[in-house]
């Protein structure tokens, strides 16, 4: 079992806490007004510095809270932070985001959640980072997680499939991804076969399936997803300034990053449900919609090894079925594809 750094240092998880869980509820059922200080001690059954403490936490967690001796507290302003409390709030799932751990800094996200699925955590558990110090793609690459701006986190899910399998699971978050995205925002992204999420040639967002699996059959999973929502165009490190692009570009402005998460955990529900009843072919069907691969010439790495061809279709797994100038038809199931025409 390989040792997690991310829990082993054990990040500061926030939200979560109960006492200013409920102060934010009360402040929340009257916006704009103030709610006394007396009102709230008597109402939690609270002392006056346990209610100033958990009203500076929620500061913290960037609550715009404007505090009066004589009137009280009363809340300004939500953060659109990826909060539990402001997640759950309106979620219309049970299984996803069932259980959720946020934290403000985490190596990854899915090393957090492979190490709870390791402990038993619920099917559906949420793993959520304001930032990733060291976010991954696949094959060790990093993936770029500042704060503030992405939606960056991992469901563990524990799915009846064999490990061969594992590709409807990457459909399941991208597809989830790219159909919240469309509804809520109208903006119409594509699946770069096998996890990529692009827009108009840029790349938006991209999953990271990993796995711990026993004679084929998966004991859990974990689904990563990475999506740049509110990254501005002059905020990108050089090396992704002109491959990568967020969604407020394309939406035209900043977009509230909690109910497209929340949209996002939904889409996955349904097809999460409907995965484990039926198999994968409905998932794969609505990938290979949003893959406009099919009929191109395209070159495929994967660990050092070349292939060019048309791609012809996609396997009922997922796989890539490309036919090469020799006519021959080989099936892929990982690589990093560039379209040639
Ligand atoms: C992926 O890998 O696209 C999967 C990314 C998954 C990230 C999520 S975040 C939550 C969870 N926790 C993790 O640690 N990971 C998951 P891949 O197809 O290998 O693409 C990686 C490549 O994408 C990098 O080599 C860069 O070129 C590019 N890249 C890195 N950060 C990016 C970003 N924020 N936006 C767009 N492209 C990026």
């Amino acid at each position: 079992m390989p040792s997690h750094p991310s829990i082993a240092r054990r990040p500061v998880a926030w939200g979560g806490d109960h006492t200013a869980d409920a102060i934010a509820d009360l402040l929340a059922a009257s916006p704009a007004h103030h709610v006394s200080g007396e009102l709230i001690r008597k109402r939690l059954k609270l002392t006056r510095s346990a209610v100033w403490k958990a009203v500076g936490r929620l500061k913290r967690e960037g609550y715009g809270i404007a505090a009066s001796p004589h009137l009280g507290y009363r809340l300004d302003r939500e953060p659109d932070t990826p909060l539990p409390r402001l997640i759950r709030n309106g979620l219309r799932a049970r299984t996803i985001g069932g259980a959720i751990h946020a934290f403000r800094t985490v190596s990854s996200t899915n090393d957090t959640a492979l190490a709870l699925a390791e402990q038993g955590c619920p099917d559906g558990t949420l793993v959520i980072a304001e930032a990733q110090t060291g976010g991954r793609g696949r094959l060790g690459r990093r993936w770029h997680s500042p704060a503030g701006s992405g939606l960056w986190f991992s469901v563990v899910l524990r799915p009846k499939l064999a490990a061969s399998g594992a590709q409807a699971l990457t459909f399941l978050g991208a597809v989830a991804t790219a159909r919240a995205v469309r509804d809520l925002h109208g903006v119409p992204m594509t699946l770069k076969w096998p996890n990529d999420l692009f827009l108009e040639g840029r790349k938006m967002g991209g999953v990271l399936t990993e796995l711990s699996a026993e004679s084929d059959l998966i004991r859990h999973a974990v689904i990563g997803i990475g999506f740049n929502v509110n990254l501005p165009a002059a905020a990108w490190p050089p090396e992704l300034k002109a491959i990568a692009t967020s969604l407020q570009a394309a939406a035209g402005g900043p977009v509230p990053r909690v109910p497209l998460l929340r949209r996002i955990l939904e889409e996955m529900e349904t097809r999460y449900a409907f995965l484990q009843r039926s198999g994968p072919a409905a998932l794969v069907d609505e990938a290979r919609a949003l893959t406009p691969m099919i009929g191109k010439i395209v070159r495929i790495q994967h660990l050092g090894q070349v292939r060019e061809g048309t791609v012809v279709g996609m396997d009922p797994d997922g796989a890539l079925l490309l036919r090469s100038a020799a006519g021959t038809v080989e099936r892929l199931l990982a690589g990093d594809v560039s379209i040639l025409r």
